[in-house]
């Protein structure tokens, strides 16, 4: 049984990722690791271990343990929490990452998973289906840190043959466990008002298009890249991944048509710079050529799976 750990396991990702894998490999087949015990969840379904990924001592102590051979590494600061603390967020952010890839490059663990986002883009990327390989300026801290990240990837894959795979996730939706300190947050929160009828204030103007995906894809393009066959990993950076694209106005739109009392007011703040300097959409043919990447869902079934479905499942 190949063993596998996900560090970060308590986040919006990550308590997903761990269902998956244990469902596809077996409930002992994924460590999952936080920097703090689960209150609820994940510990009782399979092993835990408490992991602060900047710990490296304590990460080898873990791979040993259990005999850990793929790695995947979602601990991190995201987009609007990182501009609060940006020296923390960039040690997290690259230090995590270097523990996990020198594991790998010394053939302890055989496979790494990173993710990246759309963060690595900036104010003079193209705006509109943002190409694989393009300007990449970031502006932000978090976009700094994932766009070196993605060099240091493509790096330890070429001088040392790291089997390293990554993804340049967009926003993501998802009701089990909410997102913490992104720019995109807004798409989820914008459900929980809705399903308690309260008005919703939006951190972004009405016309903000950003580019989205429900997290049921997003999991299933994560498990498909690492099971993808080596040989048809032709990037070693990051792959661009779209899933869907919408502005507030139009979110609110399809909210709206589930819940018709709902009401929402703009109230841009500091995150909105941020959404200004990303691409609104994403061209990902190289991940649909490479390792046959598909969507499924689209901003209507998304808005009644997580309309249906917040407040209704527990949170970590
Ligand atoms: C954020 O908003 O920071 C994240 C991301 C797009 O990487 N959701």
């Amino acid at each position: 049984m190949k063993k596998i750990l996900v560090i970060g396991a308590g986040g919006q990702i990550g308590s997903e990722l761990v269902v998956e894998l244990r469902k596809r490999f077996g409930a002992d087949s994924t460590v999952a690791s936080d920097i703090r015990e689960p209150q609820s969840g994940l510990s009782g379904e399979g092993p835990f271990e408490v992991l602060d990924v900047m710990d490296n001592e304590r990460l080898k102590e873990i791979v040993a343990k259990h005999e850990i051979k793929e790695v995947y590494l979602l601990a991190a600061l995201l987009s609007a929490t990182a501009e609060k603390n940006p020296e923390f967020a960039w040690k997290l952010n690259m230090e995590g990452l270097f523990n996990v890839l020198n594991l790998a490059k010394e053939g302890v663990i055989k496979k790494v998973f990173w993710p990246s986002s759309i963060a690595v883009f900036g104010p003079t990327t193209p705006k509109k289906d943002t190409p694989q390989l393009t300007i990449m300026e970031p502006s932000t801290v978090y976009g700094i840190s994932k766009l070196a990240g993605e060099r240091w990837c493509e790096y330890y894959a070429n001088q040392y043959g790291v089997d390293v795979r990554s993804i340049r996730y967009p926003g993501l939706l998802s009701y089990t466990t909410l997102p913490g300190g992104g720019t995109t947050d807004y798409a989820v929160d914008i459900f929980y008002s809705a399903k308690k009828n309260e008005p919703f204030s939006c951190f972004l103007k009405e016309d903000t298009a950003l580019p989205m995906m429900y997290m049921a894809d997003a999991i299933r393009a994560t498990v498909d890249l690492m099971e993808a066959p080596d040989d048809s990993i032709k990037i070693r950076s990051s792959y661009n991944l779209a899933g869907i694209s919408f502005t507030p106005k139009e979110i609110y739109e399809a909210v709206k048509k589930l819940n018709p009392d709902f009401t929402i007011e703009y109230n841009p703040d500091f995150r909105q710079q941020i959404a200004d300097s990303w691409p609104g959409s994403i061209d990902d043919s190289a991940a649909q050529t490479d390792w046959g990447w598909n969507p499924e869902y689209d901003l209507e079934s998304t808005a009644k799976i997580m309309f249906d479905n917040v407040l209704t499942e527990v949170h970590d």
